[in-house]
């Protein structure tokens, strides 16, 4: 019942805690920023996902926004001077005015925040979208689609966002050195990307041979398992990935 989830709702954001994944340039393999990542310690809602929908039911996505990107801001230590970190928004936290404030936490160290937005967000309402994007940009972040490839528009995202920063979806990655359809596929993004001054960030790597083709294809950042686990952390980057 709606008490119920109100009750647990409230117990996970009270028990929100974020887990940093490592990101690495592809070139040093240095660790050049991180993704965080939402845990709570409410049993009925094991999965970030189930923490989302609760909020989406009870018309409470700003709220979790909000916690999520003040502990961002609380916690972040870029591990470089351009170091960076990778925020996840929901599309509904699109339309929190807090996101926009020159106050709010977040916009404090917005030269090293990349907002993850899904293809399906910016889908949503694309003259609306952009506007967002632009305002957002205004005040110092990156833009990133998260999650490319793994359904949806794929190309009109790039077209209605320009985001600086494109993540491939990791069931692109996946037996990668297998799959010659899969490996142009990257190809063709990653070319397409570098002649729109885009960054690609691969996605889900998790074994050698995955790595070694995402290395020819020369993807700008690596994220995945075989690199680091999201880590519980104070800082981001304080512990080792
Ligand atoms: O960490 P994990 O792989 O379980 O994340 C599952 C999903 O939850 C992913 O799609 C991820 O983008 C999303 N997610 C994780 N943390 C956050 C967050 O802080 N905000 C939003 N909106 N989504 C998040
Ligand atoms: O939707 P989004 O891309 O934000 O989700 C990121 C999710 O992917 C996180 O929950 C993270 O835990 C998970 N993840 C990160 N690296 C890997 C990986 O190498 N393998 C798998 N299976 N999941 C990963
Ligand atoms: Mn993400
Ligand atoms: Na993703």
């Amino acid at each position: 019942d709606r008490a119920g989830l109100t009750a647990s709702f409230e117990r996970a954001l009270d028990t929100l805690w974020l887990a940093f994944q490592p990101i690495l340039d592809g070139r040093t393999q240095r660790t050049v920023g991180f993704e965080a990542l939402m845990r709570c310690k409410e049993p009925s809602m094991p999965t970030p996902g189930a923490v989302l929908e609760a909020a989406e039911r009870l018309d409470r996505i700003h709220e979790l926004g909000r916690r999520v990107r003040e502990r961002v801001a609380a916690s972040f230590v870029p591990p470089a001077p351009d170091g960076m970190i990778f925020v996840n928004l929901h599309a509904a936290e699109l339309s929190d005015p807090e996101l926009y404030s020159d106050k709010s936490p977040l916009s404090q160290i917005a030269r090293h925040v990349v907002l993850e937005i899904t293809e399906r967000s910016a889908l949503e309402d694309v003259a609306e979208t952009r506007d967002r994007a632009a305002a957002l940009r205004k005040l110092g972040y990156r833009i990133a689609i998260d999650d490319l490839g793994a359904g949806y528009a794929g190309l009109t995202s790039f077209a209605n966002l320009e985001p600086e920063v494109v993540k491939l979806d990791m069931s692109l990655v996946r037996g990668i050195e297998d799959s010659p359809v899969r490996y142009r596929i990257v190809e063709g993004i990653t070319d397409l990307c570098r002649s729109l001054s885009m960054k690609v960030v691969a996605e889900g790597i998790e074994t050698l041979p995955e790595f070694d083709q995402i290395q020819q294809l020369g993807c700008d950042y690596l994220q995945g398992y075989l690199f680091g686990r999201p880590k519980r952390a104070l800082v981001a980057g304080t512990q080792r990935a």
